[in-house]
């Protein structure tokens, strides 16, 4: 059998191993094992992403008859958010749950979600992942990967430690992006982006690495941000998606069964997480507001701003993402 050590020192067989050892097995025992696999994801447990998906992975173990057997490892704990996609691509975690968008420098379609002003409400949201699936299947299938499920955050607005009234109020501040679409709102308006995960995001403010990111309400309230920022401009820019997504090859070493119990609780899981987004999304707010945070909604000069960021980025992501894009936004557009 072959063993590797993953980065934090666990032993992991190798996905080749694992199928042999499961072919093994069953030669021996000529019935069906079951499988365990881990899942590694970049949010907090008691977020509703990572709800959700547990009960996607309890819902997968009741209806395989315990076969199959999933393992959430939330917050980063197994994988960074950064690491994890490449985990499931090289089988060292089965399955896993991503932004995909800050994918986008392997391919540009995986940025589709965050195209400003593109679909920013949550109909426009599913409407643009449904527009998006077909090419986002086969840019996944390619990299050895198969999609179960995305679940959309709610829109994303502007945090800040000040009030700003136009991108003159931001140059210089220091800013924390979670992919390059972010990053590129950034330089734009004159800020200076750095990369951080969700899981460093809390320390990074607490410590002045970064005074100022675009997210959702619901990442605002898991990090308890108005212990250092004051204000939120609800921008409405975009709804970027969380992806889970599965190693071909450990799915399709499934009995079919199984696989069809996968994708079955993978529709579920992506109806009712889209459901509670939209449910929780206003809460967030008004929870951020209750903590004392000024709420405002950008008009004149910096929902100009804002407006023209947007038409710039747009174009560069037409531009990126060629042929794809372009098929993505018809359809979403039809
Ligand atoms: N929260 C995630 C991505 C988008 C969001 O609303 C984050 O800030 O990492």
């Amino acid at each position: 059998m072959e063993l590797k050590r993953n980065k934090k020192g666990v032993l992991l067989m190798t996905t080749k191993s694992l199928f042999a050892a499961s072919a093994a097995t069953l030669a021996l025992t000529g019935a069906a094992m079951s499988e365990n696999w881990d899942m590694p994801m970049a949010y907090p447990a008691n977020n509703y992403h990572t709800e959700n998906a547990q009960m996607f992975v309890d819902a997968v173990s009741e209806c395989t008859g315990g076969e199959l057997e999933i393992t959430i490892h939330a917050g980063g704990s197994l994988f960074k958010g950064d690491e994890i996609k490449r985990a499931v691509q090289v089988g060292e975690a089965q399955i896993g749950e991503r932004l995909l968008s800050a994918h986008a420098n392997e391919n540009p379609v995986f940025g589709y979600d965050s195209v400003p002003f593109l679909a920013t409400s949550f109909d426009a949201s599913d409407k643009l992942r449904d527009a998006a699936k077909p090419t986002l299947n086969k840019v996944l299938n390619d990299q050895g990967l198969t999609l179960l499920y995305s679940v959309p955050w709610p829109p994303q607005g502007l945090y800040f430690a000040q009030e700003v009234t136009s991108t003159d109020d931001m140059a210089g501040i220091k800013f924390r992006a979670y992919n390059a679409a972010t990053a590129r709102v950034a330089e734009l308006s004159g800020m200076v982006p750095t990369q951080i995960e969700a899981s460093e995001l809390k320390q990074a403010l607490a410590t002045g690495v970064v005074s100022s990111f675009i997210s959702s309400g619901s990442t605002g309230v898991d990090e308890k941000v108005w212990e250092d920022l004051t204000h939120f401009y609800d921008a409405k820019a975009w709804l970027p998606r969380n992806s889970v997504f599965v190693n071909t090859e450990a799915f399709d070493a499934l009995p079919e069964a199984s696989q069809k119990c996968l994708m079955d609780e993978a529709a579920n899981a992506e109806a009712r997480g889209s459901a509670t987004a939209a449910d929780l999304a206003g809460g967030f707010v008004d929870e951020l507001a209750a903590n004392g945070m000024q709420i405002v909604v950008p008009e004149e000069q910096l929902a100009e701003d804002l407006a023209a960021i947007g038409e710039t980025m747009t174009s560069e992501w037409l531009e990126s993402a060629g042929e794809d894009g372009k098929a993505i936004v018809d359809a979403f557009k039809q």
